[in-house]
């Protein structure tokens, strides 16, 4: 908090421009994402830097458009393109199923659902969920279950 502070009144008083105000905007947070500081925001850094209402889903689908070397780890530049990895949007629906799918068994266990909902969504009303979209109560999520519309070739 001290640094914003300090950079808000060094930008006051040089009257830097426009951008160059938002790359350091884009700076503070690589820096506080980037846990074990090696110069690189990695995946679970990136998520865990993410607030409680966002998906795992929706932060692993923002960080792949984001590391456009696909080295798994954003560099600050990448950080910086992608505007602090806010670029990208949700994922849709089978694609959320794809990346909550860890184990890429084509279903999802309760586990892997829960990073199809928000972060901070956890315990009853996550199994609860998952219950009612379980039809066949195998304890496990198809893709039609999942919502996703199978065609049948
Ligand atoms: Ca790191
Ligand atoms: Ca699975
Ligand atoms: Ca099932």
């Amino acid at each position: 908090m001290k640094k914003l502070l300090l950079l808000t009144a060094a930008l006051g008083l040089t009257g830097l421009g426009v951008a160059r105000v938002i790359s350091n905007v884009y700076d503070l947070r690589f820096v506080r994402a980037d846990a074990n500081s090696d110069s690189s925001v990695s995946l679970d850094e990136f998520i865990t830097s993410q607030t409680g209402l966002t998906r795992v889903v929706d932060a692993k689908h923002r960080f792949n458009l984001a590391d456009t070397d696909a080295s798994g780890g954003l560099s600050i530049t990448e950080f910086r393109n992608s505007r602090g990895g806010v670029k990208g949007g949700r994922a849709v629906r089978y694609e959320a199923f794809q990346l909550a799918d860890a184990n890429h068994d084509g279903f999802l266990t309760l586990q892997e659902y829960a990073d199809t909902e928000p972060k901070n969504r956890a315990g009853r009303l996550l199994a609860n969920t998952f219950a009612r979209r379980d039809k066949d109560s195998d304890g496990k999520l198809s893709l039609r279950e999942f919502g996703v519309l199978v065609i049948p070739r």
